[in-house]
């Protein structure tokens, strides 16, 4: 027990005023709902005025959310706690020295998976930012996933350069990772369990006090620091892991011709007595921030961490990483399931025109980062393809990864003419509607190809109309005869 900093939380009294660093998908939700907690006076938004993102402070400050697709709750939320004035977004970030607790939700990518270095280029930035204003008895919480020793390495180490206060005696310093998911930001932040991992036991206890108030179902889960950065990086490197598992069963059943669904679902019915067969579903990639990463945050952690060397056996590739590789292929699969189907009507990739249906890394969601669509791209273009990408949640004008000459539009037809090929890389919900007499005759052609990334297609019906049909795992369909 740190009885000085005990001192100081108490002569400092209960959280009322809270900063939040980072007005992104994670930093919003929890700045809103902190703002609508009684237990809380005052929440600030920290967001550097930049050309990129200084329009977010502008939008907030007025009330409304900068973050596209649908997030229920989030727009009156945010009108309410501005309207009460219990919720500002500044980019002075010296007001960092009214608040009792500052929270970091700031991005976390790697700059090259392969040598395992992450770009925490943005996360020092803000860091440093809590640091040079930080005063004894605040309570800092990294919020964003990070390789575990980072809160009581490189954090640590920063705060106390830029301060010249001691972590865990002059202020508090704990990790407790967000575990959102675009469209129900607001109801994870309240419904899931918070891990909450401090320095010390007075960091874990401030750290309890802060995210009491905004969990409605969830629980408080306190650990170490490093537990909960491990945690964090775990429980995505383990999702990432079980999707790769049912990619390479649906590759195995495509080889095998039969039908993966049939499978999932037969493996899927052995319950009870504690079984859980947690299989999850196939697809044409994985996207995102989190689980295309987060493996080599926890990667990265064995040797930052390293309270021991690690046994291991001798030659064999990390499991998790082997996992990334497959999850990484599936992109190169579709483009493969693309090839064999145009050649089943003798018609190569190189001139093909390609309708690239999805650019989002989720259903029904203008998220498109890291998406899986994007490898696909590329690699059909560099086979001689005409690739047009059509997704009618994502925002031309923002969204990221989006490569040079390629376009993303919202006019379906355009993307349709003339088209040998419609490639399905997200299961929105347009896209679970689509009509295949209508399809086709946008594409103009007897046998059009179509390629189901996604299992948002009845094989049958498609086939039916003079398709070529493949999807991932259907290996019972993927050799349908050819009619006429
Ligand atoms: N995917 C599949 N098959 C599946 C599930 C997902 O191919 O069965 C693909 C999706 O299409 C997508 C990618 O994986 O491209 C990621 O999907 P996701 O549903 O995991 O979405 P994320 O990355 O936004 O959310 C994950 C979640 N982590 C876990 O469930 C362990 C979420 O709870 C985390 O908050 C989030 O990462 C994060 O921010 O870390």
């Amino acid at each position: 027990m740190n009885e000085k900093l005990q001192q100081l939380f108490s002569e400092r009294g209960p959280i009322k005023t809270i900063g939040v660093i980072g007005m992104g998908y994670v930093g919003i939700p929890a700045a809103a709902l902190f703002a609508d907690a009684p237990a809380f006076d005052q929440v600030y938004g920290f967001q550097r005025d930049s050309q990129s993102s200084g329009y977010k402070i502008t939008m907030l400050n007025a009330g409304e959310s900068p973050l596209k697709g649908e997030e229920p709750g989030l727009d009156s939320l945010i009108a309410k706690v501005v309207g009460e004035k219990k919720f500002t977004c500044t980019a002075d970030f010296s007001k960092i020295a009214e608040c009792d607790a500052v929270t970091l939700a700031i991005q976390t990518p790697f700059k090259d998976p392969k040598d395992l270095i992450p770009d925490f280029t943005p996360l020092i930035d803000g860091i440093r930012n809590v640091g040079r204003y930080l005063t004894p008895g605040t309570l800092v919480v990294l919020e964003s996933t990070i390789t575990p020793g980072t809160t009581m390495g490189m954090a640590r180490e920063i705060l106390e350069e830029e301060s010249g206060l001691v972590a865990g005696e002059d202020f508090g310093l704990a990790h407790a990772p967000e575990r959102v998911m675009v469209g129900r930001l607001l109801k994870n932040i309240r419904e899931h369990d918070r891990i909450v991992g401090g320095i010390n036991d007075v960091s874990t206890e401030r750290a309890c006090e802060l995210y009491g108030p905004v969990l409605t179902k969830g629980q408080l889960i306190p650990m170490s620091a490093t537990a909960a950065e491990v945690t964090k990086t775990a429980e995505n490197t383990f999702r990432d892991l079980q999707i790769a598992a049912v990619n390479e069963l649906a590759l195995y059943c495509e080889a095998m011709g039969i039908n993966v669904y049939d499978v999932r679902a037969g493996v899927d019915s052995l319950k009870g007595e504690g079984i859980t067969r947690a299989i999850l579903w196939p697809g044409a990639g994985v996207g995102g921030h989190c689980l295309t990463k987060d493996t080599y945050h926890l990667e990265r952690g064995v040797s930052v961490v390293a309270a021991e060397p690690l046994d291991y056996p001798e030659g064999r590739e990390s499991l998790f990483v082997l996992a990334r590789g497959i999850n990484d292929f599936m992109p190169a699969h579709m483009l493969k399931l693309t090839k064999d189907a145009l050649a089943r009507v003798g018609k190569d990739i190189r001139g093909a025109k390609i309708a690239l249906l999805g650019w989002a890394f989720l259903n029904d969601s203008d998220d498109a980062r890291n998406t899986p669509a994007e490898p696909f791209y590329q690699a059909a273009v560099a086979a001689g393809a005409e690739v047009r990408i059509h997704d009618p949640w994502v925002d031309p004008k923002t969204a990221p990864d989006v490569p040079e000459g390629a376009e993303i539009t919202h006019d379906f037809d355009a993307v349709l003419s003339g088209a040998d090929a419609v490639v399905i890389f997200a299961g929105h919900k347009e896209y679970r509607a689509l009509v295949p007499a209508a399809v086709k005759a946008r594409c103009g052609c007897s046998h059009p190809v179509l390629v189901d990334g996604r299992n948002v297609a009845e094989p049958d019906a498609w086939i039916a109309e003079g398709f070529v049909y493949k999807g991932i795992g259907r290996g019972d369909k993927n050799g349908h005869p050819l009619d006429g």
